[in-house]
Protein backbone atom coordinates (compact mmCIF):
# COMPACT_ATOMS: atom_id res chain seq x y z
CA UNK A 1 0.00 0.00 0.00
CA UNK A 2 1.48 3.67 -1.08
CA UNK A 3 0.00 6.81 1.15
CA UNK A 4 -1.66 8.80 -1.67
CA UNK A 5 -0.41 12.35 -1.88
CA UNK A 6 -2.77 15.20 -1.58
CA UNK A 7 -2.39 18.33 -3.30
CA UNK A 8 -2.83 21.12 -1.28
CA UNK A 9 -3.11 23.70 -3.85
CA UNK A 10 -6.01 22.57 -5.40
CA UNK A 11 -7.62 22.85 -2.04
CA UNK A 12 -6.21 25.85 -1.26
CA UNK A 13 -7.53 26.90 -5.04
CA UNK A 14 -10.87 25.38 -4.89
CA UNK A 15 -12.19 26.84 -1.52
CA UNK A 16 -10.92 30.41 -2.83
CA UNK A 17 -13.16 29.69 -5.95
CA UNK A 18 -15.77 28.38 -3.55
CA UNK A 19 -15.70 31.94 -1.40
CA UNK A 20 -15.87 33.31 -4.63
CA UNK A 21 -19.05 32.25 -5.16
CA UNK A 22 -19.02 29.48 -7.56
CA UNK A 23 -23.22 29.56 -7.38
CA UNK A 24 -25.63 26.51 -8.58
CA UNK A 25 -24.49 23.63 -10.07
CA UNK A 26 -20.96 24.78 -10.77
CA UNK A 27 -20.48 25.27 -6.93
CA UNK A 28 -21.98 21.64 -5.81
CA UNK A 29 -19.28 20.43 -8.19
CA UNK A 30 -17.12 22.44 -6.37
CA UNK A 31 -18.15 21.64 -3.89
CA UNK A 32 -18.46 17.70 -4.02
CA UNK A 33 -14.37 17.59 -5.22
CA UNK A 34 -13.56 19.46 -2.11
CA UNK A 35 -15.84 17.55 0.34
CA UNK A 36 -14.06 14.38 -1.50
CA UNK A 37 -10.41 15.76 -1.13
CA UNK A 38 -11.33 16.42 2.49
CA UNK A 39 -12.33 12.62 3.12
CA UNK A 40 -9.45 11.41 1.99
CA UNK A 41 -7.33 13.35 4.19
CA UNK A 42 -9.26 12.17 7.31
CA UNK A 43 -9.97 8.68 5.55
CA UNK A 44 -5.87 8.61 5.11
CA UNK A 45 -5.33 9.98 8.71
CA UNK A 46 -7.53 7.32 10.18
CA UNK A 47 -6.58 4.45 8.15
CA UNK A 48 -2.87 4.77 8.82
CA UNK A 49 -1.75 7.82 11.20
CA UNK A 50 0.22 9.70 7.95
CA UNK A 51 -0.61 11.41 4.84
CA UNK A 52 1.56 12.97 2.44
CA UNK A 53 0.98 16.48 1.06
CA UNK A 54 2.38 18.72 -1.20
CA UNK A 55 2.20 22.20 -0.97
CA UNK A 56 3.50 24.91 -3.46
CA UNK A 57 4.68 27.13 -0.68
CA UNK A 58 7.14 24.63 0.74
CA UNK A 59 9.63 23.92 -2.28
CA UNK A 60 12.28 21.13 -2.17
CA UNK A 61 14.47 24.12 -2.39
CA UNK A 62 13.49 25.31 0.98
CA UNK A 63 13.61 22.19 2.74
CA UNK A 64 17.70 21.35 1.14
CA UNK A 65 18.24 24.18 2.40
CA UNK A 66 17.13 23.88 6.26
CA UNK A 67 18.70 20.10 5.53
CA UNK A 68 22.14 21.30 4.46
CA UNK A 69 22.02 23.83 7.62
CA UNK A 70 21.41 20.99 9.76
CA UNK A 71 23.75 18.51 8.76
CA UNK A 72 26.20 21.29 8.84
CA UNK A 73 25.67 21.89 12.36
CA UNK A 74 24.72 17.91 13.26
CA UNK A 75 28.37 17.37 12.05
CA UNK A 76 30.09 19.65 14.39
CA UNK A 77 31.95 18.35 17.62
CA UNK A 78 29.79 16.40 20.13
CA UNK A 79 32.04 19.39 22.26
CA UNK A 80 30.69 22.32 20.23
CA UNK A 81 26.84 21.02 20.17
CA UNK A 82 27.27 20.55 23.93
CA UNK A 83 27.71 24.28 24.25
CA UNK A 84 23.68 24.67 23.14
CA UNK A 85 22.60 22.49 25.77
CA UNK A 86 20.29 23.60 28.22
CA UNK A 87 19.52 20.53 30.80
CA UNK A 88 18.40 22.90 33.41
CA UNK A 89 15.18 24.12 30.97
CA UNK A 90 14.39 20.05 30.56
CA UNK A 91 16.16 20.83 26.87
CA UNK A 92 13.13 22.71 26.13
CA UNK A 93 15.43 24.77 23.86
CA UNK A 94 18.63 24.41 21.94
CA UNK A 95 20.22 20.71 21.59
CA UNK A 96 19.32 17.28 23.14
CA UNK A 97 22.13 15.09 22.65
CA UNK A 98 21.58 11.34 21.94
CA UNK A 99 21.22 8.83 24.43
CA UNK A 100 18.44 11.41 26.43
CA UNK A 101 15.37 11.32 24.80
CA UNK A 102 13.31 8.07 25.76
CA UNK A 103 11.02 6.56 23.35
CA UNK A 104 7.63 5.52 25.26
CA UNK A 105 8.11 2.11 24.52
CA UNK A 106 11.02 1.94 27.27
CA UNK A 107 9.21 2.89 29.98
CA UNK A 108 5.41 1.97 28.69
CA UNK A 109 4.56 -1.75 30.15
CA UNK A 110 1.22 -1.62 28.53
CA UNK A 111 2.55 -0.85 25.33
CA UNK A 112 5.46 -3.45 25.80
CA UNK A 113 2.67 -6.30 26.19
CA UNK A 114 1.22 -4.96 22.73
CA UNK A 115 4.14 -5.27 21.19
CA UNK A 116 4.65 -8.60 22.19
CA UNK A 117 1.78 -9.60 20.58
CA UNK A 118 1.97 -8.61 17.79
CA UNK A 119 2.78 -10.38 14.63
CA UNK A 120 6.60 -11.15 14.61
CA UNK A 121 6.70 -9.90 10.69
CA UNK A 122 4.86 -6.68 11.97
CA UNK A 123 6.58 -6.24 15.48
CA UNK A 124 8.77 -3.56 16.24
CA UNK A 125 12.56 -3.64 17.62
CA UNK A 126 12.10 -2.88 21.19
CA UNK A 127 14.75 -0.36 22.73
CA UNK A 128 17.00 -0.76 25.15
CA UNK A 129 17.58 2.32 25.80
CA UNK A 130 17.67 6.10 25.01
CA UNK A 131 17.11 7.36 21.73
CA UNK A 132 20.77 7.36 20.17
CA UNK A 133 19.51 10.81 17.97
CA UNK A 134 20.82 14.61 18.65
CA UNK A 135 18.02 16.89 18.03
CA UNK A 136 17.18 20.68 18.19
CA UNK A 137 14.38 22.64 18.98
CA UNK A 138 13.30 25.73 18.39
CA UNK A 139 9.99 27.50 18.81
CA UNK A 140 7.49 28.90 16.11
CA UNK A 141 4.88 31.12 16.04
CA UNK A 142 3.79 33.31 18.48
CA UNK A 143 2.77 32.71 22.06
CA UNK A 144 0.00 33.30 24.44
CA UNK A 145 0.82 36.66 26.71
CA UNK A 146 -1.36 35.11 29.51
CA UNK A 147 -1.54 31.79 30.00
CA UNK A 148 -1.67 28.78 33.02
CA UNK A 149 0.89 26.75 30.91
CA UNK A 150 3.88 29.68 30.97
CA UNK A 151 6.95 27.86 28.81
CA UNK A 152 10.43 28.43 30.80
CA UNK A 153 11.08 31.69 29.97
CA UNK A 154 14.23 31.34 27.72
CA UNK A 155 15.65 32.60 24.73
CA UNK A 156 16.31 31.00 21.91
CA UNK A 157 19.68 29.28 20.92
CA UNK A 158 21.49 30.54 18.39
CA UNK A 159 25.04 28.27 17.89
CA UNK A 160 28.22 30.55 17.25
CA UNK A 161 28.99 30.68 13.29
CA UNK A 162 25.40 30.14 11.90
CA UNK A 163 24.23 33.83 10.74
CA UNK A 164 21.49 32.45 8.63
CA UNK A 165 20.22 30.00 11.79
CA UNK A 166 17.06 32.46 12.92
CA UNK A 167 15.87 33.32 9.40
CA UNK A 168 16.28 29.08 7.88
CA UNK A 169 14.78 27.88 11.29
CA UNK A 170 11.88 30.71 11.23
CA UNK A 171 11.34 30.71 7.49
CA UNK A 172 11.09 27.14 7.35
CA UNK A 173 8.82 26.34 10.70
CA UNK A 174 6.36 28.96 9.78
CA UNK A 175 6.42 27.06 6.01
CA UNK A 176 5.57 24.34 7.35
CA UNK A 177 2.67 25.29 9.76
CA UNK A 178 1.07 26.81 7.04
CA UNK A 179 0.65 23.57 5.37
CA UNK A 180 -0.40 21.83 8.90
CA UNK A 181 -3.04 24.28 9.05
CA UNK A 182 -4.20 23.31 5.66
CA UNK A 183 -4.59 19.59 6.53
CA UNK A 184 -6.00 20.43 10.03
CA UNK A 185 -8.76 22.16 8.04
CA UNK A 186 -9.23 19.48 5.69
CA UNK A 187 -9.22 17.00 8.36
CA UNK A 188 -12.01 19.18 9.99
CA UNK A 189 -14.28 19.40 7.28
CA UNK A 190 -13.43 15.31 6.29
CA UNK A 191 -13.96 14.35 9.75
CA UNK A 192 -17.89 16.46 9.54
CA UNK A 193 -16.70 19.26 11.99
CA UNK A 194 -16.68 22.96 11.02
CA UNK A 195 -14.00 23.78 9.32
CA UNK A 196 -12.27 25.86 11.61
CA UNK A 197 -12.39 23.41 14.94
CA UNK A 198 -8.94 22.19 14.92
CA UNK A 199 -7.22 25.03 13.34
CA UNK A 200 -8.63 27.52 16.25
CA UNK A 201 -7.79 25.70 18.69
CA UNK A 202 -3.78 25.28 17.08
CA UNK A 203 -3.69 29.34 17.42
CA UNK A 204 -0.41 30.38 19.64
CA UNK A 205 -0.51 26.71 20.27
CA UNK A 206 3.26 26.04 21.83
CA UNK A 207 4.82 24.53 18.37
CA UNK A 208 8.12 23.42 17.92
CA UNK A 209 10.54 22.89 15.37
CA UNK A 210 12.46 20.00 15.94
CA UNK A 211 14.89 18.51 13.55
CA UNK A 212 16.57 15.34 14.64
CA UNK A 213 20.05 14.50 13.68
CA UNK A 214 21.47 10.99 13.56
CA UNK A 215 24.58 9.75 13.29
CA UNK A 216 24.85 6.97 10.18
CA UNK A 217 28.57 6.98 10.23
CA UNK A 218 28.63 5.95 13.63
CA UNK A 219 25.76 3.73 14.25
CA UNK A 220 24.74 2.84 10.29
CA UNK A 221 24.39 -0.55 11.15
CA UNK A 222 20.88 -2.61 9.73
CA UNK A 223 18.54 -2.42 12.87
CA UNK A 224 20.14 0.42 14.77
CA UNK A 225 16.85 2.08 16.46
CA UNK A 226 17.36 5.97 16.66
CA UNK A 227 13.75 6.46 17.56
CA UNK A 228 11.95 4.22 19.24
CA UNK A 229 8.51 2.80 18.47
CA UNK A 230 6.27 6.02 19.78
CA UNK A 231 3.21 8.19 19.53
CA UNK A 232 3.93 12.02 18.98
CA UNK A 233 2.04 13.33 22.16
CA UNK A 234 0.92 16.65 20.15
CA UNK A 235 -2.12 17.41 17.92
CA UNK A 236 -0.14 16.60 14.10
CA UNK A 237 3.75 16.60 13.13
CA UNK A 238 4.77 17.19 9.77
CA UNK A 239 7.83 16.17 8.08
CA UNK A 240 9.90 17.61 5.19
CA UNK A 241 11.58 14.84 3.29
CA UNK A 242 14.88 13.53 5.24
CA UNK A 243 17.62 12.40 2.91
CA UNK A 244 17.68 9.17 3.99
CA UNK A 245 14.81 6.84 4.73
CA UNK A 246 13.93 4.64 8.24
CA UNK A 247 10.41 6.01 9.33
CA UNK A 248 8.16 3.25 9.95
CA UNK A 249 4.83 3.92 10.45
CA UNK A 250 1.93 1.04 11.72
CA UNK A 251 -1.13 1.28 10.26
CA UNK A 252 -4.60 0.87 11.77
CA UNK A 253 -4.69 -2.79 10.70
CA UNK A 254 -1.79 -3.67 12.69
CA UNK A 255 0.99 -3.98 9.43
CA UNK A 256 4.16 -2.17 9.39
CA UNK A 257 5.02 0.38 6.28
CA UNK A 258 7.88 1.81 5.81
CA UNK A 259 7.57 4.99 4.50
CA UNK A 260 8.40 6.85 1.42
CA UNK A 261 8.07 10.51 0.59
CA UNK A 262 8.75 11.81 -2.75
CA UNK A 263 10.87 14.78 -3.38
CA UNK A 264 8.64 17.95 -3.05
CA UNK A 265 6.62 16.34 -0.52
CA UNK A 266 5.73 16.21 3.31
CA UNK A 267 4.93 13.95 5.82
CA UNK A 268 1.93 14.94 8.32
CA UNK A 269 1.37 12.32 11.16
CA UNK A 270 -1.61 12.12 13.50
CA UNK A 271 -0.62 13.10 17.22
CA UNK A 272 -2.14 12.01 20.27
CA UNK A 273 -4.16 15.32 20.85
CA UNK A 274 -5.70 14.67 17.67
CA UNK A 275 -7.19 11.08 18.95
CA UNK A 276 -8.23 13.25 21.95
CA UNK A 277 -10.57 15.14 19.95
CA UNK A 278 -11.90 12.84 17.93
CA UNK A 279 -12.74 10.75 20.63
CA UNK A 280 -10.80 7.93 19.24
CA UNK A 281 -11.99 7.99 15.63
CA UNK A 282 -8.28 8.80 14.53
CA UNK A 283 -6.01 7.11 16.86
CA UNK A 284 -2.30 9.09 16.95
CA UNK A 285 0.34 6.86 14.73
CA UNK A 286 2.55 4.60 16.14
CA UNK A 287 6.16 4.95 14.67
CA UNK A 288 9.97 4.79 14.71
CA UNK A 289 13.41 5.48 12.53
CA UNK A 290 16.00 2.56 12.34
CA UNK A 291 18.43 1.44 9.51
CA UNK A 292 16.49 -0.51 6.87
CA UNK A 293 17.95 -2.04 3.70
CA UNK A 294 16.58 1.09 1.80
CA UNK A 295 18.57 3.42 5.25
CA UNK A 296 21.67 1.24 4.04
CA UNK A 297 21.10 1.99 0.42
CA UNK A 298 20.85 5.72 0.77
CA UNK A 299 24.04 5.36 2.99
CA UNK A 300 26.02 3.74 0.06
CA UNK A 301 25.03 6.65 -2.26
CA UNK A 302 26.04 9.04 -0.23
CA UNK A 303 29.15 7.70 0.65
CA UNK A 304 30.27 7.29 -3.04
CA UNK A 305 28.57 10.93 -3.96
CA UNK A 306 30.86 12.19 -0.31
CA UNK A 307 27.11 13.58 0.80
CA UNK A 308 26.72 13.77 4.59
CA UNK A 309 25.85 10.99 6.26
CA UNK A 310 23.68 12.76 8.70
CA UNK A 311 20.20 11.48 8.40
CA UNK A 312 18.40 14.88 9.30
CA UNK A 313 14.37 14.93 9.87
CA UNK A 314 12.94 18.12 9.49
CA UNK A 315 10.10 17.57 12.06
CA UNK A 316 7.58 20.14 13.31
CA UNK A 317 5.15 19.32 16.26
CA UNK A 318 2.33 21.02 15.89
CA UNK A 319 0.29 22.14 18.75
CA UNK A 320 -3.00 22.53 20.61
CA UNK A 321 -2.85 26.01 22.59
CA UNK A 322 -1.59 25.00 25.50
CA UNK A 323 -4.85 26.54 27.48
CA UNK A 324 -7.69 25.15 25.20
CA UNK A 325 -9.67 22.02 26.37
CA UNK A 326 -8.73 18.85 24.62
CA UNK A 327 -12.33 16.64 24.72
CA UNK A 328 -14.06 15.00 21.34
CA UNK A 329 -15.26 17.11 19.18
CA UNK A 330 -18.87 17.78 17.63
CA UNK A 331 -20.08 14.40 16.71
CA UNK A 332 -17.34 12.26 18.24
CA UNK A 333 -18.71 13.63 21.95
CA UNK A 334 -21.02 11.11 21.41
CA UNK A 335 -18.99 8.21 20.44
CA UNK A 336 -18.66 4.74 22.97
CA UNK A 337 -15.33 5.93 23.03
CA UNK A 338 -15.83 9.25 24.14
CA UNK A 339 -15.58 8.37 28.04
CA UNK A 340 -11.98 7.53 27.11
CA UNK A 341 -11.10 11.12 26.69
CA UNK A 342 -12.41 13.38 29.17
CA UNK A 343 -12.12 16.96 29.19
CA UNK A 344 -8.63 18.13 29.89
CA UNK A 345 -6.18 21.44 29.15
CA UNK A 346 -3.61 20.51 26.43
CA UNK A 347 -1.02 21.92 28.83
CA UNK A 348 -1.65 19.90 31.69
CA UNK A 349 -2.28 16.56 29.20
CA UNK A 350 1.24 17.66 27.52
CA UNK A 351 2.99 17.82 31.43
CA UNK A 352 1.63 14.06 31.80
CA UNK A 353 2.27 12.79 29.12
CA UNK A 354 6.09 13.65 29.58
CA UNK A 355 6.16 13.04 32.84
CA UNK A 356 5.50 9.08 32.04
CA UNK A 357 8.59 9.54 30.19
CA UNK A 358 10.00 11.57 32.54
CA UNK A 359 11.85 14.13 30.37
CA UNK A 360 9.69 17.22 31.36
CA UNK A 361 10.92 19.13 28.17
CA UNK A 362 9.90 16.16 25.31
CA UNK A 363 7.84 17.73 22.99
CA UNK A 364 6.24 14.13 21.07
O1 LIG B 1 13.65 11.31 12.96
C1 LIG B 1 12.54 11.21 12.43
O2 LIG B 1 12.39 11.02 11.21
C2 LIG B 1 11.30 11.31 13.27
C3 LIG B 1 11.57 11.13 14.70
C4 LIG B 1 10.31 11.07 15.50
O3 LIG B 1 9.48 10.23 15.32
C5 LIG B 1 10.07 12.11 16.50
O4 LIG B 1 10.91 13.00 16.59
O5 LIG B 1 9.03 12.08 17.17
FE1 LIG C 1 7.68 10.71 16.52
Amino acid sequence: MELPVIDLESYLNLSLEMEGGGGGCEGEGLDRTLQEMCSMVSRTLRETGALLVKDPRCSAEDNDRFLDMMERYFARSDEFKRLQTRPNLHYQVGVTPKCVEIPRSLVDEEMQEKVRKMPEEFRPLLPSGPDPKWRFMWRIGPRPSNTRFQELNSEPIVPEGFPEWKETMDSWGLKLISAVEVVAEMAAIGFGLEKYAFTTLMKEGPHLLAPTGSDLQGHGQKNTVFAGYHYDLNFLTIHGRSRFPGLNIWLRNGEKMEVNVPIGCLLVQAGKELEWLTGGECLAGMHDVAVTDSTLRSIEAARIEGRSLWRVSSTLFAHIASDAVLHPLGCFAGSPLAPKYPPICAGEFVEQELSVINLKGKPA
